[in-house]
């Protein structure tokens, strides 16, 4: 059971991992524009999720280091990408410029896709190569068009009529996606069996709705400051989101009801998976 602060201790293992990280063979612009996004912050929630998803399957957590670096590596060229003049067109991110701004937009499409390239060479380092491929299958399938990719097409595409059902699949696919990809190559580097993985995927895809209705929250309600990226332009670009369907307290409520789930998804585990449902909580704190 783990018993110090573990996500601060989770996360300053992801980033030591991250700083470290060589980018061998990379030209200096690439690797400088590259390492400006990924060491620029934020919560490095999908990285603690891998390194702590490994450890409530009975693992060691830097067993999972090379998927948690790989799940904060397509997490940060999702970023660099959504902030393009072409999608989101922001210039502020983890409170600094937007990597377009710094490095041109051209160089940036580039850094995004030298990242979601990394990421599987850093995959590729797990040495036992069964594992290695399981978490290749698992991470590819959660990033591309079936998961991340497909929701980012769905958003720009939004249907007229788009209502709670196609939002629901829509955030699955954009948000969820990863962050329940980032629990389950934790527990695959873990070694955990079928029964195990099947629980990990289930309380991923909840945390993944829980975090989703959150952030639309904070949008409206949180400080720009803080949160170190420009917000209210779900409002003001007319966006569906949890709150623009069903206001402040229906987003909560939304929130409540998925941590709930992910929570129960974790039922039959013992303490080992303590912090994944401590991490859970957490989460729905920052709106509480
Ligand atoms: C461009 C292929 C492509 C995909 C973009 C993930 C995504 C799809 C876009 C990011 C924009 C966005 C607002 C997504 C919804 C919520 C989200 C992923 C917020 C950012 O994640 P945090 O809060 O960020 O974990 P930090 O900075 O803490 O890592």
């Amino acid at each position: 059971m783990t018993t110090v602060d573990d996500y601060g201790f989770y996360k300053a293992m992801c980033e030591k991992a991250l700083e470290a990280y060589p980018f061998e063979g990379a030209p200096e612009t690439s690797s400088k524009a590259m390492r400006y996004s990924l060491l620029a912050g934020g919560k490095r929630l999908r990285g603690v999720l891998a390194l702590g998803g490994c450890v409530s399957a009975g693992g060691r957590a830097e067993d999972a280091l090379p998927a948690a670096c790989a799940a904060e590596m397509i997490h940060a060229y999702s970023l660099i990408h959504d902030d393009l003049p072409a999608m989101d067109n922001d210039t502020l991110r983890r409170g600094k410029p937007t990597s377009h701004v710094v490095f041109g937009e051209a160089q940036a499409i580039l850094a995004g896709d030298g990242l979601l390239t990394e990421a599987f060479v850093c995959l590729s380092s797990i040495p036992d190569p069964v594992t290695a491929s399981a978490c290749v299958r698992c991470l590819a399938e959660a990033a591309g068009s079936a998961g991340m990719v497909g929701g980012q097409v769905m958003d720009m595409e939004k249907p007229s009529g788009a209502g709670a059902e196609w939002l629901r699949e829509m955030e699955r696919r954009k948000t969820g996606c990863l962050i329940r990809a980032a629990v389950e190559m934790g527990m695959i580097c873990a070694g955990a069996d079928g029964d195990m993985i099947r629980r990990g995927r289930e309380y991923g895809a909840h945390l993944g709705a829980a975090f989703q209705a959150v952030d639309d929250i904070l949008d409206v309600t949180g400080d720009e400051k803080n949160m170190g990226k420009s917000l209210g332009k779900d409002r003001d670009e007319n966006k569906l989101t949890a709150v623009t369907l069903f206001g402040l307290d229906g987003a909560a409520d939304a929130a409540r009801r998925e941590t709930a789930l992910a929570l129960e998804a974790l039922s039959g585990l013992g303490p080992e998976a303590d912090f994944l449902r401590r991490t859970a909580e957490m989460m729905l704190k920052r709106v509480n």
